[in-house]
Parts: C-alpha cells; structure tokens; sequence
C-alpha cells in the first residue's frame, strides 16, 4: 500500500473523530436558506388577551434565543377586522368555541380576537427579534378566515408568503408560535404542499386544544412528512 493511501486514511480518520461527535449531537445549523416562522406571538394569544392560549407566552424566550440560529425569520401577525367572519359575536346565538358552516367549509367561532391596530393583536413586547425581514398579516379579509400564513382558508387566496420565500431562495422553514394546533399546523402543512422541508420546534408553542385538536393537529402534520423537533436540536452557540 503506498503511504499516499495510508495518509489519506489516516486523514479520514482523523476527519471522522472529529465528525463523529458533532454528527452524534445531531444538532440541526439552520443554513442562509432556511427561515424561522414565528406564528402569532401577539397579546391576544397570552394570558390576559382575548383568545387566551394556555401558557402561550412561555414561547417569547424560546423564540427569542432561537432566533441568534437565523439569518432569515418571517413573523406573523392575526389581523382580523372588526366584525370578522371567525367571532361568534358575528352570529346571534352563536357562542364562542362552537361552529358554523361557511362558504368554504366548518369554521370554529372564536371569541373576537386580534383586531387589527389594537394593543390586543400587537406583538408581545418581550419578542425580541430585531433582525425579522418580514412580518405577514392574515386574516383580514372579513368574510375569510386564515390559519395559515401561506394561504386563506377558501384555499385560494394566497398571503404571498410562499412566493417571498421562494424568490429568496428559502428551502427549509421552522415554524413555532401560536398556537400548535391551529394557525402552528396550518402553516406548517401549507409549507410542505408547496415544497418546503418543515420542522416544528414543539417547545417554541402552545396549543388551544380543542376537542383534542392538538392530538390530531401532530398527526396530520406527521402524515405530511412535517417534522417534530424540540428547540434544543438546534444549534444556537
Ligand atoms: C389562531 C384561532 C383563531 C391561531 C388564530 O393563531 O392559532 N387560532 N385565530
Ligand atoms: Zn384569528
């Protein structure tokens, strides 16, 4: 054997010592083409808002330190008008949490929430993300409502955000927020229809659970081959 193959397996070896246990970390490096999505952080989803999610606000420092693992994060805001189609106070006798039949199909009634321009839908002031790019706002079509940030829920009008993303070369997004099972997992499952890698960082949300909606909400996800990490697989140095 020459010593130019014995040197060269040897710097393989050298090379797998040291890959090895980075790799053995599995700790994810978010690239300049992937995004953090951070969903509807805003006062309505937190204690004391309208449409309080059960410790929601236990995401602002988890968000806030992934971000440091991000050159490209895409916030959103609910941004409903006053009247909206998704409050039960739109439908007399209608009472929050319940149901109705709209144009485009069931659409769970929420007391109101997020009204545009009022301290309610504002971003909660302990989010930190100064180097955001963008924020996209849902939901501000009267008569529609819109879980997703990718797409409203007639499933034909788009937000845009994909065509943002794509135009900027983003392969990969990492979504968390609020909440888990709602505007989290419609988001989530839009970004695999259109084509991108998904991860949801689990400890970075919170969940409404409703009638055991986050149960199902992890099991669609699961079946769209969206991805279920904690933030802790992410590589923050
Ligand atoms: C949301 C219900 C109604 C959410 C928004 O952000 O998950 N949920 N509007
Ligand atoms: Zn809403």
């Amino acid at each position: 054997m020459s010593t130019a193959v014995v040197d060269r397996r040897l710097f393989l070896a050298a090379l797998s010592a040291v890959a090895v246990p980075a790799l053995a970390a599995g700790k994810l490096k978010p690239g300049a083409n992937a995004a953090l999505i951070v969903v509807d952080v805003q006062n309505c989803f937190v204690t004391g808002g309208t449409l309080p999610v059960a410790k929601g606000e236990e995401v602002v420092p988890v968000i806030n330190k992934l971000s440091a693992a991000f050159e490209n994060i895409v916030v959103t805001q609910d941004w409903h008008t006053a009247g909206h189609a998704s409050f039960a106070s739109s439908y007399p006798g209608k009472k929050p949490f319940e149901s109705t039949k709209l144009s485009y199909g069931n659409q769970v009634l929420w007391p109101d929430h997020c009204v545009q321009g009022s301290d309610d839908a504002a971003l909660h002031k302990d989010l930190k993300l100064p180097t955001a790019q963008v924020i996209i706002r849902k939901g501000f079509h009267k008569n529609v409502d819109s879980y997703s940030a990718f797409e409203e829920a007639d499933r034909k009008t788009s937000t845009g955000l994909a065509g943002y993303l794509k135009a900027r070369g983003i392969k990969t997004v990492y979504v968390t927020g609020l909440a888990t099972d709602f505007c989290v997992a419609w988001t989530a499952m839009d970004a695999r229809k259109l084509g991108f890698e998904v991860y949801v960082v689990e400890d970075a949300c919170r969940a409404i659970d409703l009638n055991g909606s986050l149960a199902a909400a992890w099991k669609a996800m699961g079946e769209k081959g969206v991805k279920r990490i904690q933030s802790g697989d992410i590589e923050t140095a």
